[in-house]
């Protein structure tokens, strides 16, 4: 039985109307995934169909996930499909798992034409968690790809599928699949992404100095914290078998299907047992990462804390100390709309071209493409180069290394030190988690007309003794300066004349009713050691006041504040 060829189905199906890719691919509860009939399959089939099939036909593809509950049944069925719809090879990480920034790794390595990643990211894992599905092109994500996949799946009727083919995840090497008469085979290779992934890591940083840092005569004392997602291999074999960190700055370091039951969620919250080791001031630098391995948070000793937006201005600003920069040089910055406004600064003092980008990774990918963007970031936790088109948690942690490394100066006082050179942004974001959606909708639109109203730009508003002029207020819609294309209704903006901002987004990821987030921004010149909750809170009484979120959601504070 073993040898003879495999059939091949087509199996009707009816089109699903809720499948559209958000801020980072398609993203529902497992059991949505697990029992409603064929929507794993449907969503599958529309990526395949999206691809043309001249590239289709005998191409290369990666699978690979973040490990989490259901991830090992659904690259089954891809395996399944993918040998259905005529691709040749399948590059799949050893027992499914490969973190997001490993996969375009993967996929240039194997000249692949692109890459199925599986996950939910930093949302909850495990049977009642969430799941996720995601394409990458050998250019990373993006809207043009997304949205024809979401076109493909509203009429789908029918999928390809070879029912009979098994595919063993847990040995490395090649596997072949014959197919009846007219299909040609397929080549299924299991392969080790942590390997490949240090290898492009080990082309970017000086690891001889890296090792010197962590492992040398004065070494620095490094907690990392792997949130039991997929990075906990990768930070084992790069940070303390190859750079020599000890056993004990590896934390939660085994993958697990529900991440352990916490949040895979690298903040303060969601990341406490990080923060509480490192208050006695026992480590030098902290760091934790998300399920899928692609954001990232720093820490100082004592748990001082670098907001994702400083992180980005001062790698912004720290630039060369990564040798990748000073060979490939800088070409432009980039961040998302919500991120504050502390890389600008630095943009412009450097004098390099900064764009400002909707909420989500994929909108950079065409302009580090045009070659216009070297270093981008979001305040939600990411930070990347251009080496691959997705957010890389590693990659920050190893920019900051070798940043301590060169400047031979304490997280905090790196920071600090940007402050006074640049004045600080403080900035915060408020998570309003599964409110009403219909509530949230209806706000955001009396938001959109207030805003929109003429009689809305100068206007004032006074809290204690600060008082802030409207300047601007608007939907913000992007142009991107690559294809021109337009991305509308991307979030609410409202800049008052001292360059404060107050930005309501409704999330494209989050999974239970809506998540209302309002990001607050300010900049100051002098004051540069303050509370951060206590600089925002004019601002956060202006943002409730205007918006009713708390009468119109019936909530008294915000689910998670960043
Ligand atoms: C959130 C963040 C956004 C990020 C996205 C995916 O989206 O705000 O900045 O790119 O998650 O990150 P939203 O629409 O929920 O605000 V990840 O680590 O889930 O791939
Ligand atoms: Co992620």
């Amino acid at each position: 039985m073993e040898n003879s060829p495999l059939q091949v189905l087509t199996v009707a199906t009816a089109p699903y109307p809720d499948q559209r890719p958000s801020s980072s691919g398609l993203r529902k509860k497992v059991s949505v995934f697990q029992f409603k009939r064929s929507y794993l399959h449907n969503f599958i089939q529309s990526i395949f169909s999206s691809i043309d099939l001249r590239d289709r036909q005998g191409s290369t593809m990666v699978v690979g996930g973040d490990g989490r509950f259901f991830n090992r049944a659904a690259i089954e069925v891809i395996v399944q499909m993918a040998a259905a719809n005529g691709v040749g090879r399948l590059i799949i990480g050893h027992h499914g798992i490969m973190s997001t920034p490993a996969v375009p790794c993967v996929i240039r390595k194997y000249k692949a034409i692109g890459g199925i990643i599986l996950t939910a990211s930093h949302n909850p894992g495990g049977p009642d968690g969430d799941f996720g599905i995601k394409f990458n092109t050998a250019n990373g994500a993006s809207e043009a790809v997304t949205s024809k996949i979401f076109q493909i799946s509203r009429t789908l009727e029918k999928f390809a599928i070879c029912p009979g083919l098994r595919v063993d995840l847990e040995t490395l090497g090649k596997q072949a699949f014959d197919l009846e008469n007219k299909f040609k085979p397929l080549t299924v290779e299991i392969v080790d992404s942590v390997e490949s992934y240090a290898n492009l890591l080990r082309n970017i940083f000086d690891f001889a100095a890296l090792k010197d840092l962590l492992s040398g005569e004065n070494p620095i004392r490094v907690r990392i914290d792997a949130m039991h997602g997929v990075l906990g291999p990768y930070v084992k074999r790069i940070l303390c078998k190859e750079l020599g960190c000890p056993a004990i700055s590896a934390i939660n370091c085994v993958p697990m299907e529900d991440f352990g039951g916490q949040h895979p969620d690298p903040n303060l919250t969601d990341a406490a047992e990080l923060v509480d080791s490192m208050r006695d001031g026992s480590f030098d630098f902290g760091a934790a990462f998300d399920g899928d391995g692609d954001r990232n948070m720093i820490l100082g000793k004592h748990g001082f804390f670098v907001t994702p937006s400083d992180s980005l201005a001062v790698i912004a600003d720290n630039i060369f100390c990564i040798p990748y920069f000073q060979h490939s040089g800088v070409r432009g910055f980039a961040r998302s709309m919500p991120t504050s406004t502390a890389l600008d600064r630095v943009a412009k003092a450097t004098k390099i071209e900064i764009y400002e980008t909707p909420a989500g990774w994929k909108f950079f990918g065409n302009l580090m493409d045009a070659g216009l963007v070297s270093l981008c970031g979001e305040e939600s936790f990411g930070t990347g180069g251009d080496h691959i088109r997705e957010k890389d948690g590693l990659w920050a942690v190893l920019a900051w290394l070798s940043i301590i490394s060169t400047r031979r100066r304490s997280v905090e006082d790196i920071v600090k030190d940007h402050w006074l050179k640049y004045g600080r942004n403080y900035f915060t974001r408020y998570d309003y988690q599964n409110v009403d959606l219909d509530a949230v909708c209806d706000m955001m639109e009396d938001l959109e007309i207030m805003i929109a109203d003429k009689t809305f730009v100068k206007q004032r508003f006074a809290v204690k003794d600060k008082i802030f002029q409207v300047e601007k207020a608007d939907n913000f819609e992007y142009t991107d300066p690559v294809d021109s294309s337009i991305s509308r209704n991307q979030g609410l903006r409202i800049i008052f004349s001292d360059g404060s901002r107050i930005i309501y987004r409704l999330s494209g990821t989050g999974n239970d009713g809506a998540t209302v987030r309002i990001y607050l921004d300010s900049y100051e010149k002098d004051l540069l050691f303050e509370d951060t909750q206590v600089m925002l809170s004019p601002l956060a009484t202006i943002a409730l006041k205007i918006s009713q979120l708390h009468l119109r959601t019936g909530r008294i504070g915000p689910s998670i504040i960043t």
